[in-house]
């Protein structure tokens, strides 16, 4: 029996679905033999994206060996660009968020020696803005995410003290969008999100800023969010989604408030996501499965201390045992 912040208490049913474990995998091997569907090219843009998640579920399920590394590291050199940045797919502008996910496809395969770094470092701090917030790319849209990606960019390269960056300013900003009800928006006065909560803690966390936060408040507002069906929603009103057992549990795994969740709930409710002819979990039961909530479900069970998953570090969102390699493991 887990014992919960609200009194009540539950345990995972004997009869409950199983991880289809082997099943995921191949869902996620197959993903890129789907050329003819229209979804394979409609997420062209996001095709960075989706190597992070696909190999971020492969390596937390225990099969790093399921995909192609060398011809995966082949294909992200093709999307670095002379300004430092990684473009979502070959030939397409460069992002923040397409350059922080082949920065951490990299490091997990341990294959930074195959980009241009310093190039890389220039691309992200040449994205910080006055106010001590990041732009996405140079057209200069700014939101909380951007921040993340490139604090969580500099701090896997290890590039946190470079000069021409203003961390204090980041902070601030950071804090400028902390809401009255201990949650965090895109900007300064945006309303409260779990996954902007996911991005404000994770940048503090890395900044060693974790003080600024009330834990308490914002962990009564995260174990809010979940609903009788067990699984979590974004905010209130809002429908439960299995992306959030991501955003709202490693919010709370930073704040050593895990168990403020019912866990044997939320297991069932993401369990019940799985697309049991196909693979792969889709955002809700009955709806169709796709990599990004296939990812962040297993990781989410990852967190949830899932039987025979491999441990996901909560601030990275990247096996624990490659944030322990570089040496950035704070938990
Ligand atoms: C995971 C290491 C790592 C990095 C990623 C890009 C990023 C950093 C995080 C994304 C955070 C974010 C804002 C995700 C959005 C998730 C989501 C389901 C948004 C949907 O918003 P609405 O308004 O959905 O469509 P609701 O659920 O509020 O109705
Ligand atoms: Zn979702």
């Amino acid at each position: 029996m887990l014992p919960l912040v609200n009194g009540s208490s539950s345990t995972l049913d004997p009869l409950a679905p199983e991880l289809l474990m082997d099943l995921h995998v191949k869902y996620i091997q197959a993903l890129d033999t789907k050329k003819n569907d229209l979804e394979y090219w409609l997420t062209e843009h996001l095709r960075v994206n989706g190597i992070y998640w696909g190999i971020t579920a492969l390596q937390i399920l225990g099969h790093p060996e399921a995909l192609d590394q060398e011809q995966i590291v082949e294909y992200l050199v093709k999307c670095q660009h002379e300004n430092g940045g990684f473009g979502g797919h070959i030939d397409h502008d460069t992002h923040i968020l397409s350059t922080l996910s082949a920065v951490q496809v990299l490091i997990t395969y341990d294959r930074l020696d195959a980009i241009n770094v310093d190039k890389v470092v220039d691309y992200v701090v040449s994205l910080q803005n006055e106010d001590g917030s990041f732009s996405g790319d140079s057209w200069g849209e700014t939101d909380t995410r951007f921040i993340f990606c490139a604090i969580n960019c500099l701090s896997l390269l290890k590039r946190l003290d470079d000069k021409r960056l203003d961390l204090p300013k980041t902070i601030d900003y950071i804090v400028r969008c902390r809401n009255f009800d201990g949650g965090f928006g895109s900007s300064p006065g945006g309303e409260s999100h779990a996954a902007q909560v996911y991005v404000c803690v994770g940048t503090l966390t890395i900044l060693n800023a974790l003080h600024h936060i009330d834990a308490d408040q914002l962990g009564w507002w995260l174990s809010e969010r979940q609903l009788k069906n067990g699984g979590l929603n974004g905010r209130p009103e809002k429908l439960e989604d299995v992306c959030y057992s991501w955003w709202v549990l490693s919010s709370l795994s930073m704040m050593r408030r895990v168990h403020w969740i019912d866990a044997p709930k939320l297991t069932l409710f993401i369990l019940e996501a799985q697309d049991t002819e196909t693979g792969g979990i889709a955002d809700r039961p009955g709806n169709l499965p796709d990599v990004f909530h296939t990812n962040f479900g297993i990781a989410g069970l990852s967190l949830l201390g899932y039987p025979g998953l491999v441990a996901v570090d909560p601030v990275y969102c990247m096996p624990r045992h490659v944030i322990q390699r570089i040496g950035l493991d704070k938990h």
